[in-house]
């Protein structure tokens, strides 16, 4: 073994995860953490060797845990991508970065393309091998029984077919969905985890990842019909020995008891929250909601702090959550993620805050900020206005709200039915397109801001104010209209997160701009390539990693090498505005709504001051 593992125990960090969780044994709250990445990072390990080496992973994890003082070390893996990548889907490896499915061309777009599809040779395929390899090292090394970690079956499914056409195909055709979550449930995942069972019979946490699977990505009923039902099947194909712990979005749910119901039968021997929505429905009511159930309860402290501190806040948060988790025991603090970036100090900070609250220190006790935000969700744009100039008649007026209400109800067909009228009675172009299918689009905005309406319906607004427009576009290329802009659009290097930037896209099309997605993981090369062949009057940049943010100012850095003078405009949720100012980004925009308007200022005032806000 090339090795040493010699100087690594983690046996009372086991021991009190054992007697803190799941019974009341112990004294003191444990934790555990997501760390694979900053593991890599700190250990010095180059991304390719890590993800493929149980050796190397582990003892990432190990000595990172050793030294830095976790209780026990996370030796976890890419988790989302093993089973796609035995399935046949692209991997794309990086040197200093988690690994990525690259779904540009997915696995599955049509039934044929499933009944193509090759189970994998369960615990052979792809790099499960390297999964189960890591965790009998594991299990040799510390005596401890290993839990597999996979992808949950929702998730699954996005990552074959694309997100945008999972969800678009429950409405469109929901039986070949449920054939699709069939597939990776009876024949990939359960397999997989009995292939493991076989080894490891004690392991009964099991546990699925299930990025996707939650608000307001899907609605309840969604997740219920289509993923809580395949995890409920997969616990029945493998005895009982998988949990799905991860769904979020409980800020959103209108109905939390519902939601927390639904999260018990996917993970029943515990309830899980994790920031931010923790912190808006508050640490204390999750803790009673378990208590109530005599049930265990996981807290868990958002990944955005323990990255961006400062160190006081990351303390403050570290205590209140402890203080609720510490009486009658049962509790497990969960420290959401430290990336590759996150820096060294915070996660001293983080690990000392739990040790002085174990010493008995409570600088912070009965302070209470969790809770505070409620459960609405948060940004409310002002009422659309109508304001149509042109000179309708009653039934002409008539015809527009039908279409105007048809795109916010997402009903493409009667959208397209209601263009076809309008383009019979003589309706003006540019009538349809802003006063029914852009107004439309901008209502469905604010809608989505203020957590009226989530992901599923917006794409189906998306969709039918595209079918719209597609009616008119030969009408509209033969008179003098034009688009009201052309924006490029990219989730930078390193970077497969797309979900966000896509509904940016949407709004931005919504909007009459035309766009063109360069894609994932775009270098900055190919962007100076593509923006310069494009010519566009934006450029919008996306990221979702902290590790990936300095791909933008890369980006930024090789515009300005190449002399290329066109905006900038960054955003996704580690993205802030004081980081688009520091990397020298024209705007910043916390939303798809607030892209667009930043956008048309950008558009239309091409010598205006800077958009980022001071
Ligand atoms: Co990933 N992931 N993920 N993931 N994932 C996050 C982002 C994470 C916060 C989860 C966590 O650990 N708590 C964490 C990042 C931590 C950090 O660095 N801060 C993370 C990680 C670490 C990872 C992996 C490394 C896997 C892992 O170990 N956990 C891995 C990395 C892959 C890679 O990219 N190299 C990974 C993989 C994946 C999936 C593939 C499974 C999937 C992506 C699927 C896809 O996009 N096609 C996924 C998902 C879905 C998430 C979560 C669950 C959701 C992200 C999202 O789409 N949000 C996320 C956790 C969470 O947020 N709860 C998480 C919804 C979307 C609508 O919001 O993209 O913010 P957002 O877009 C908003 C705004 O930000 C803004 O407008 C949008 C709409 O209003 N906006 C812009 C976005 N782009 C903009 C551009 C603009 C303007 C505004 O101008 C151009």
């Amino acid at each position: 073994m090339g090795y040493d593992f010699s100087a690594f125990d983690f046996s009372a960090g086991f021991r009190l995860l054992r007697d803190g969780f799941l019974s009341d044994k112990a004294e003191q709250v444990p934790f555990i953490q997501q760390s694979h990445e900053f593991n890599m990072k700190y250990a010095g390990l180059n991304a390719r060797e890590y993800y493929s080496n149980p050796e190397a992973l582990l003892y990432g994890a190990f000595k990172t845990a050793h030294e830095v003082g976790f209780d026990t070390p996370d030796y976890c893996w890419d988790s989302y991508n093993v089973e796609a990548e035995a399935l046949g889907a692209k991997l794309v490896m990086f040197d200093d970065l988690t690994p990525a499915i690259d779904n540009v061309e997915p696995l599955v777009r049509q039934e044929k393309d499933l009944a193509r599809l090759k189970a994998p040779v369960p615990g052979k395929s792809g790099r499960m091998a390297f999964a189960f390899q890591t965790m009998e090292l594991y299990h040799e090394l510390t005596g401890e029984t290993p839990n597999l970690v996979f992808c949950a079956p929702f998730t699954l499914a996005t990552q074959v077919m694309t997100f945008e056409d999972v969800v678009l195909g429950i409405k469109d055709n929901p039986a070949f969905i449920h054939k699709v979550m069939s597939f990776v449930t009876e024949e990939v995942l359960a397999p997989y985890i009995n292939e493991f069972a076989a080894k490891f019979p004690e392991a009964r946490a099991n546990n699925g990842g299930d990025a996707v699977a939650s608000l307001p990505f899907i609605t309840l009923d969604m997740l219920e019909e289509f993923g809580l039902q395949y995890v409920e099947r997969l616990q029945e194909l493998t005895g009982h020995r998988v949990v799905v712990d991860n769904w979020w979005g409980d800020s959103f749910a209108d109905d939390l008891e519902r939601f927390w119901s639904m999260k018990l039968r996917a993970t029943p021997a515990y309830l899980k929250v994790q920031d931010p929505d923790l912190f808006k429905v508050g640490a204390q009511k999750a803790k009673d909601f378990a208590q109530a159930r005599d049930l265990p309860v996981m807290l868990g402290v958002s990944n955005n702090l323990l990255q961006d501190g400062p160190p006081e806040e990351i303390a403050r948060r570290i205590h209140e959550y402890l203080e609720v988790a510490e009486p009658g025991g049962k509790s497990l603090l969960y420290l959401c993620n430290f990336s590759a970036q996150a820096p060294l100090a915070h996660v001293r900070a983080a690990v000392e805050a739990i040790k002085s609250f174990r010493r008995g220190e409570r600088p912070y006790a009965g302070e209470r900020a969790s809770g505070r935000e409620g459960t609405a969700a948060v940004i409310a744009l002002p009422a659309k206005q109508k304001t149509r100039t042109g000179n309708l008649d009653e039934a002409q007026e008539e015809i527009l709200d039908e279409i105007f209400g048809a795109v916010v109800d997402g009903l493409e067909a009667d959208a397209l039915a209601g263009v076809e009228t309008a383009l019979a009675e003589g309706i003006p172009l540019g009538a349809i397109l802003d006063d029914a299918l852009i107004a439309a689009m901008e209502e469905v905005g604010g809608l989505f801001s203020d957590g009226t309406i989530f992901v599923p319906e917006m794409l189906l607004s998306a969709r039918a104010m595209k079918g719209g427009l597609e009616l008119l576009r030969p009408l509209l290329t033969k008179t003098s209209a034009k688009p009201k802009g052309l924006v490029v659009l990219a989730t930078v290097q390193g970077d497969v997160h797309d979900i966000g930037k896509n509904l940016v896209g949407m709004m931005l099309e919504g909007a009459g701009f035309q766009v063109i997605d360069l894609g994932v993981n775009i270098a900055p090369d190919e962007a100076v390539a593509r923006v310069t062949e494009i010519g566009p009057d934006v450029v919008g940049l996306s990221a979702l990693l902290t590790t990936t943010m300095p791909a933008m100012g890369r980006i930024i850095d090789a515009f300005q090498r190449a002399a290329i003078r066109i905006p900038v405009i960054v955003g996704g949720a580690p993205v802030n505005p004081d980081f688009a100012r520091r990397i020298g980004a024209d705007g910043y925009a916390e939303n798809a709504p607030e892209a667009v308007n930043l956008v048309k200022r950008l558009v239309s005032q091409a010598a205006a001051p800077l958009a980022v806000p001071a």
